[in-house]
C-alpha cells in the first residue's frame, strides 16, 4: 500500500510551503490535505502546519491512527522526549519510539547551522547574535499589512518579535537560547541575543558572535562550514535578497576579533521559510520516509 502523508492546515503559509517541499521527495507516497478543522483519517505522517493552540489540542488525538506527527509549531519542542530536529545536525535523535517529531524556530535554525559545523573543534564560551527578522516570518497577516501602503513595518526596524516576557526577554529570543541547547545537546550552551524585525519582505539575518576556547583558525572555520550540507560560506557579501528561494544557510564576512583571538564575528543569511520551516519539516518526513515508515 502507498504510504500517506498528510499536511494539516493546508490554507496557512506554511501548509502551502510544505506541500511545495514534499513534491520534492522523489520516494512513492501520497500527499493528502487538510483543513485545520477537517477530520483527519489514518496516515504514516501527519504535519502539522497549525500554530500553538491547534497543534497542542490535535497531535494527542492522532496518536491511535498516525505512526508519526511532525509539529512545525513551537508547541512541544520543549517538551522532554519529543526530538527537536534539523536532520543535518541532529537526524539521530529520531527513532522509532518518537512518534512526535518538532521542528525548529527559523531564527533558532539559522543560529545552529551555523555552530553545528564549528563543534567538532570548539568549545562555544559565549554566543551573541541580533536578528535581522523578514516579514514573511510574522505570517501572511503581516506580509498583507506590510504590503499596505504607510505599513509600520516598511523602511523600519521593531525589536520586538513573539510575546514580551516579564523578565523583558520576548518568546523568540528565549527560543534562541534553549532551542539551540536542544538541538546542539549542549545544555549549558550561553546565547545572548536581540531579535528584531526588519522591513526586508523574505529571509531572515543575523549578525553573530562567538567566543571560542581557544584562538580561531579562519581557515579551518571556512573549510568546516563549505563541508555541512546546506552551508556555505561566501567570499563576498551576501544579503537576503540572495538567499531567497535557496536551500543553503549562507555565511560571509567572518572575522576574527581585533583585541580576542578566540573570538569570530560573522554574518549570516537564510530563506525562513524554507530551511527555516517548510524544508525542514519535508527533510524530516523524508528521513521517516526512508528509515522509520
Ligand atoms: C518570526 N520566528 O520570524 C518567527 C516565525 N515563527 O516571527
Amino acid at each position: 500500500m502507498k504510504k500517506t502523508v498528510g499536511i494539516i492546515g493546508i490554507n496557512g503559509m506554511v501548509g502551502q510551503k510544505m506541500k511545495a517541499e514534499l513534491q520534492k521527495i522523489k520516494l512513492p507516497f501520497e500527499v493528502k490535505t487538510f483543513g485545520r478543522n477537517d477530520e483527519v483519517p489514518a496516515l504514516d505522517i501527519a504535519v502539522l502546519c497549525t500554530d500553538n493552540p491547534v497543534s497542542r489540542k490535535l497531535a494527542p488525538t492522532l496518536k491511535d491512527r498516525v505512526k508519526f506527527v511532525v509539529d512545525m509549531s513551537s508547541e512541544f519542542r520543549m517538551t522532554p522526549g519529543v526530538p527537536l530536529v534539523i536532520p543535518e545536525i541532529n537526524a539521530h535523535a529520531i527513532t522509532k519510539d518518537t512518534p512526535l517529531i518538532a521542528s525548529p524556530n527559523c531564527t533558532t535554525t539559522g543560529l545552529v547551522m551555523s555552530l553545528a559545523p564549528l563543534k567538532p573543534f570548539y568549545r562555544f564560551e559565549e554566543v551573541f547574535f541580533c536578528s535581522y527578522q523578514a516579514i514573511s516570518g510574522g505570517g501572511k497577516k503581516l506580509l498583507d499589512d506590510f504590503h499596505t501602503p504607510g505599513s509600520y513595518y516598511a523602511e523600519n526596524c521593531v525589536p520586538l518579535i513573539g510575546s514580551l516576557l516579564e523578565n523583558g526577554h520576548t518568546s523568540e529570543e528565549l527560543k534562541g537560547l534553549y532551542e539551540s541547547r536542544k538541538i546542539l545537546e549542549i545544555p549549558d550552551l550561553k546565547v545572548y541575543c536581540h531579535t528584531v524585525r526588519v522591513g526586508v519582505e523574505n529571509s531572515h539575518s543575523l549578525g553573530i558572535t562567538v567566543k571560542l576556547d581557544k584562538p580561531a583558525d579562519l581557515e579551518q572555520i571556512k573549510r568546516a562550514w563549505n563541508h555541512f550540507p546546506h552551508v556555505k560560506y561566501m567570499p563576498s557579501v551576501v544579503t537576503p535578497k540572495e538567499a531567497s528561494g535557496q536551500e543553503d544557510t549562507f555565511i560571509c564576512r567572518l572575522r576574527q576579533d581585533v583585541e580576542d583571538k578566540n573570538i569570530i564575528h560573522y554574518f549570516v543569511t537564510f530563506d525562513n521559510l524554507l530551511k527555516g520551516a517548510a524544508m525542514n519539516g519535508r527533510q524530516i518526513v523524508q528521513l521517516l520516509l526512508e528509515h522509520f515508515v
